[in-house]
């Protein structure tokens, strides 16, 4: 499967749905649109997923763990099967949500390659992290509790390989009120433009609140540097979106 070839129902959740209707939440209905939900909400995810391929082809050692952690249907996980050019490797794909892990499952036994994959359903809380010379959190840390995002940080660092890539894709929100209000505003000028009503953007806003939580590209460096990744930088950025790039 290619980020082409993937199934693209129509993301119509918040049309109809009741603004009162709850928290945001990853099950089945998600999963089912999930792919054109990610494209028409998230700017730059399409080349989120193009740099991950490009850096397997580039970091990804012999021998070696791949973790996908948060990995929905997969896409990053694909990217980086398709790009893994060195013997003996592994991918392991994590998602809480069952929904998701059934159609993720079902998108890698589509796949054709010799890289391993497992698609398990766990917190990334709880699993163990070891031998990986790549590690990709697409838009996932976002979701776990503030307080959190340290440990989870540096058992990530912990248990990758010297030379090794993470790719942290996440929302910010920028220091600035005024920048931060901009940058909201042109966002969903970018959901507008991919034909979300305004309803349906304030719905999902109000169904987020406490479900994503943004914080500032400052913490997210200063949070590797601490966990003891050697490098750090943004490489993407388009609006109130990134994705950083850590080497250990
Ligand atoms: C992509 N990476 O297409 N443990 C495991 N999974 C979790 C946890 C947790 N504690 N919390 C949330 N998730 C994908 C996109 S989506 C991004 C990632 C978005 C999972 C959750 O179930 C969902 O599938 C994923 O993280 C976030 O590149 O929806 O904006």
């Amino acid at each position: 499967m290619s980020r082409n070839d993937q199934k693209m129902s129509k993301d119509e959740i918040f049309k109809d749905t009741d603004a009162e209707a709850g928290s945001f939440e990853f099950n089945k209905t998600v999963a089912d649109v999930f792919p054109d939900m990610l494209r028409r909400s998230i700017p730059g995810y399409d080349a989120s997923i193009d740099a991950i391929g490009a850096l397997a082809a580039r970091y990804v050692q012999p021998g070696t763990r791949c973790y996908d952690l948060g990995c929905s249907l997969g896409a990053a996980t694909i990217a980086m099967r398709r790009n893994i050019s060195v013997p003996d490797c592994e991918i392991h794909a994590v998602d809480l949500a069952p929904a998701m892990v059934q159609r993720c499952r079902s998108e890698v036994e589509k796949l054709e390659g010799t890289t391993p994959v497992s698609v398990s359903l766990a917190d990334i809380r709880d699993i163990d992290i070891n031998h990986a010379s790549m590690v990709v959190m697409n838009y996932t840390l976002q979701f776990l509790p503030v307080a959190e995002r340290v440990s989870i940080i540096s058992r990530i660092r912990e248990g990758m390989t010297e030379g090794g890539v993470f790719v942290l894709s996440e929302k910010v929100a920028d220091e600035d009120p005024a920048v931060e209000a901009l940058l909201i505003d042109l966002h969903h000028e970018f959901k507008r433009s991919n034909a979300y009503t305004d309803l349906e953007i304030s719905r999902k806003r109000t169904a987020l609140e406490n479900v994503l939580i943004p914080e500032t590209i400052a913490t997210h460096l200063e949070r590797l540097s601490e966990a003891g990744f050697a490098h750090s930088g943004v490489w993407l950025k388009h609006f109130n979106f990134v994705s950083i790039v850590a080497i250990r």
